[in-house]
């Protein structure tokens, strides 16, 4: 029997500050247009919500995440560097990155891999996983702010704990969902099963 802990994590919104980065820079190119502020966001699509705020804006919101360097420059979240190091020294626990990358592939897949040998160490490239579909890949849990994760497998193997994000964290409380809060959070216990 595998004793071992296999743990997956969603790169942006859980290591990566996606939602800052695209803020910071909409606003940097687009200063005479409306933007909505990480307090006002609702939905996990950034560009569904600048595309009801006005239809054109869908299309401006998409420009600054098919950019090149967006995704290379994003910052870390607060303690999630120093939190997945960690994880990967626990015993008995396998750390794995399982990231979505944007269809437009011109930067995206090449940056993800940059981001994580610059934050995280050359090693970590050996964990990086890139899919659209994270139902088939196997694991015990997979910490993702993305609330539906949805692909052909209806029955994952791994547990979806929700990561807060701007975007969620006005969902109504789930009573089987449980919620890392921040790396601040009791990730440790969360593994272990505690809460
Ligand atoms: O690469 C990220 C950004 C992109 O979707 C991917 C989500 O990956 P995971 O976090 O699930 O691994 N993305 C795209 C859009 C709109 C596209 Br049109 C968006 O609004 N938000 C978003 O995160």
């Amino acid at each position: 029997p595998n004793t071992r802990l296999r743990v997956l994590l969603d790169m942006d919104g859980v290591l990566a500050d996606f939602e800052g980065g695209f803020l910071k820079k909409y606003r940097e190119r687009y200063p005479n247009e409306p933007y909505i502020s990480l307090e006002e966001r609702r939905g996990f699509w950034v560009s569904t919500q600048y595309g009801e705020l006005r239809a054109d804006l869908c299309d401006k919101a998409i420009s600054i995440w098919e950019s090149k360097n967006f995704f290379m420059e994003l910052e870390p979240l607060p303690g999630s560097v120093e939190a997945v190091k960690e994880m990967a020294k626990m015993k008995n626990t396998d750390v794995f990155i399982c990231t979505s990358p944007i269809k437009h592939y011109a930067h995206c897949p090449y940056e993800k891999y940059a981001w994580v040998e610059r934050h995280l160490g050359p090693d970590f490239l050996e964990k990086v996983i890139l899919t659209r579909d994270k139902t088939i890949v196997s694991g015990d849990i997979l910490v993702d702010d993305k609330p539906d994760i949805l692909g052909v497998e209806p029955n994952p193997s791994w547990e979806h704990v929700l990561f807060t994000a701007c975007h969620n964290k006005h969902l109504p409380v789930s009573t089987t969902q449980r919620r890392l809060l921040s790396w601040a959070d009791n990730w440790r216990d969360i593994l272990e099963g505690k809460c």
